[in-house]
């Protein structure tokens, strides 16, 4: 009884255990598209089956582009004082971030005139949406959750695997119920519980920046998630990579 009852508990322990890691998540390599090579991509979205991606640095900038074809059009470059970072779409209004630089912009997505803009108090990072807020990363573990009118914080979640937290949370995208977060600097694309913050699954892209590098030598890290809902691709790319992913997630 007293052996039954340990290899009991040695069971209970291991499965929570098990709970707290996150599980590793396949994919499958659907197509490859033409990407543009100059872009430092800091964002990525499908609204209206075309893809938006916006760039960081000097000269940043917002396109549309055709995922096909990796052919930009729209485009808005902004001030040299201003380093991009994330893109998100909803209502048909583009609300991009800035870097160091604390404000964001609101433009038509129809035609990329610019209608607003706001502040924050933290970096910008990544930003999706899940139709209902916006959802914005800064750098750190933290995740804030954005009233579209205000556009003030109205509920924060702080990502952790297991007890450990989680930071340079950077591009997003929130798919099917969960949000999806390159970790900057890694090959590393993690699935985060909206609700708790814990990071659920993981995805390791190496074997793309592997076929990346040494077509682009200076090609920079992973960076970009977009969802085609009507053919269920991720579509995934890096700073300054040559080439535009659909993956199968299985
Ligand atoms: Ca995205």
């Amino acid at each position: 009884m007293i052996v039954l009852l340990i290899v009991l508990s040695a069971c209970s322990g291991k499965k929570s255990e098990g709970e707290k890691v996150a599980k590793s998540i396949s994919y499958s390599i659907k197509k490859i598209f033409p990407h543009d090579s100059k872009a430092y991509v800091q964002g990525l979205t499908v609204a209206n089956g075309k893809l938006f991606e916006s760039t960081g640095q000097a000269g940043s900038w917002i396109a549309e582009v055709d995922i096909a074809t990796g052919i930009q059009d729209k485009k808005v470059i902004l001030d040299k004082k201003y380093f991009g970072e994330g893109i998100a779409i909803l209502n048909n209004k583009i609300y991009q971030l800035t870097w160091k630089n604390r404000i964001g912009f609101i433009y038509d997505l129809k035609n990329f005139i610019k209608i607003g803009e706001f502040q924050y108090d933290h970096e910008g990072w990544g930003i999706t949406t899940d139709n209902k807020n916006l959802i914005v990363s800064d750098g750190t573990s933290k995740i804030r959750f954005l009233d579209t009118l205000s556009l003030q914080s109205v509920k924060e979640i702080v990502v952790k695997e297991g007890e450990v937290l989680v930071d340079q949370l950077n591009e997003l995208e929130f798919i099917d119920g969960f949000i999806f977060a390159n970790r900057y600097q890694t090959n590393y694309i993690l699935k985060i519980d909206p609700a708790t913050g814990l990071v659920i699954g993981r995805m390791d892209l190496s074997r793309l920046a592997e076929k990346i590098y040494p077509l682009n030598p200076s090609a920079d890290v992973l960076n970009g998630i977009a969802y085609e809902k009507k053919s269920k691709s991720l579509l995934v790319t890096g700073k300054l990579w040559p080439a535009l992913f659909a993956l199968t997630v299985e």
